[in-house]
């Protein structure tokens, strides 16, 4: 059996006793890897003053090597949060006012691609099978067949590809396509990925499907499917049942005096809509005056990102929304929205999502969203809560027991809210067995098992074809 090869920008690693650290794709990943063994590479996470640095970390543990490569200050400015995070975040979140694009950035990206290549190339066996994820790596590929890999190489996106009138806006767009192009196998959230991804490649003539599952695109047979990435569904409902003794979740139950409670859970980041739902909150409260005292909103949004500037004012925005609402709305007794950016430990979380009546995940553009699918698995079965989703979320295409918003309409999104918290128990648990069905037979472990299926099914030497 072949070895496994990752790479991704950030390589989660096991603690001391070799267990990976929470978090469904880390511990499915690392389930594939122990398999026949294999190797997970990505950035350190140090960055050091030398131009080029020669920092390479090898941990071995349990027949996996994690392969840890520094990168220079100016590599991480450049490459991580430059042209990754300014320019291809914003775009594929349809966010172009947000895109800050500069040629030297994307002269960084390229430049750190390579230098993951050129570590990579040595530590290669002939049959091994790479996966690379996320849009920080698209060219890890070409770069890899450039020097001769032959290997089967695959590549999932994390996050959504957009429409072609968007993605056409990237200076680089005709690069990045030619880059994916470069693997074996090309894997998506959703279909609605895959069909613009489609779609991008008819509208300039590079390609189209040839057989059902295989695209030809810029001369090169590339398998393309969607792939959406699951939760660990058994482990947030084992956690979440078993909670009860927690302080933090005990101690939240008691200080919220019987009023329901509302969870958003989010990275602080400005495709998650997150000041969009404190409005519709806001405008909920406004509707509905006798419900005062009665809801409580916890939003929990750890930091990120917070060396890039956009995420610093989408901080403060947040800040000064809720600042506004309690202001507004708090009473002696009772603060409407408890905004907290402390990361918590998962069983708290999953003790949170099991305490909270309605889940509210409302981004305004998001490949998968985890969270969403981690509310619905922490549900009490005989009592469940309701979750808010917006359409605009890759996991909107398989929760379909939601309620579904459009999070640019307030008004919407405060009715749902309303009908959230009042909808009857019969039609809570119709709604949450239909998720938790489809939850339980495609959890993460689902995703990565088919993918890397699709992956091994592809022609061996079809990287060949490659040669620029
Ligand atoms: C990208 C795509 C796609 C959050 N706060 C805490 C905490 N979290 C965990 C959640 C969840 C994860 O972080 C966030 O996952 P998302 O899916 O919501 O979002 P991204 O980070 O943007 O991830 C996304 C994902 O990749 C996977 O493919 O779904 O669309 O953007 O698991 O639980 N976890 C803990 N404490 C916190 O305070 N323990």
């Amino acid at each position: 059996m072949s070895r496994l090869v990752v790479v991704s920008n950030r390589v989660p690693l096991p603690d001391e006793n070799g267990n990976p650290p929470p978090g469904g794709l880390a511990v499915a990943v690392h389930a594939a890897l122990r398999k026949n063994g294999g190797i997970w590479m990505g950035w350190s996470g140090r960055s050091t003053g030398e131009e080029e640095p020669q920092g390479l970390t090898t941990l071995e543990q349990d027949k996996i090597s994690y392969v840890l490569t520094d990168l220079s200050q100016a590599d991480l400015d450049e490459y991580y949060n430059g042209f990754a995070n300014r320019v291809l975040w914003p775009i594929f979140h349809c966010r172009l006012d947000l895109a800050e694009y500069a040629r030297q950035e994307m002269a960084g990206y390229f430049r750190v691609n390579r230098l993951f290549a050129d570590r990579l190339v040595p530590m290669l066996e002939p049959d091994d099978v790479i996966w690379v994820h996320d849009y920080h790596l698209i060219p890890l590929a070409q770069e890899l067949r450039k020097r001769g890999v032959r290997n089967r190489i695959g590549f999932f996106l994390h996050i959504p590809w957009p429409p072609a009138d968007i993605v056409t806006a990237l200076p680089v767009y005709e690069i990045i396509m030619r880059g994916l192009a470069a693997y074996d196998l090309v894997g998506f959230q959703t279909d609605y990925d895959l069909d613009n991804f489609v779609g991008c490649l008819r509208r300039e003539g590079w390609g189209d499907w040839s057989t059902p599952g295989w695209l030809r695109a810029f001369d090169k047979e590339v398998a393309a499917a969607a792939f959406p990435i699951g939760i660990e569904t058994g482990d947030f409902a084992r956690l979440a049942a078993k909670t009860d003794g927690l302080d933090l979740v005990t101690d939240m139950e008691q200080s919220l005096h019987g009023s329901a409670l509302i969870i958003g859970v989010d990275r602080l980041d400005y495709s998650k809509g997150i000041a969009a739902r404190i409005d519709a909150f806001e405008r909920y409260l406004m509707r509905n005056p006798d419900q005062a005292g009665k809801v409580t909103l916890l939003q929990v949004a750890p930091h990120s990102r917070s060396d890039v500037p956009e995420y610093l004012e989408m901080q403060g925005q947040v800040e000064s929304h809720c600042g506004r609402v309690n202001g507004a709305h708090g009473t002696i007794e009772w603060v409407p929205i408890r905004y907290v950016n402390q990361s918590l430990t998962r069983p708290v979380l999953a003790g949170l999502y099991r305490l909270a009546k309605v889940g509210l995940v409302t981004p305004l553009r998001d490949g998968m969203n985890l969270v969403a699918k981690e509310y619905v698995a922490s549900q009490d079965p005989a009592d469940p809560g309701v979750l808010i989703l917006s359409r605009f979320a890759g996991a909107a295409r398989e929760l379909d027991g939601a309620i579904f918003i459009n999070p640019y309409d307030t008004e919407q999104t405060a009715g749902a809210i309303g009908r959230a918290l009042s909808m009857p128990l019969d039609e809570r648990i119709a709604r949450w067995r239909r998720m938790m069905d489809h939850l339980e037979s495609h959890d993460v472990l689902w995703w990565c098992r088919t993918f890397l299926a699709a992956l091994n099914e592809a022609p061996e030497d079809n990287g060949a074809l490659i040669r620029e």
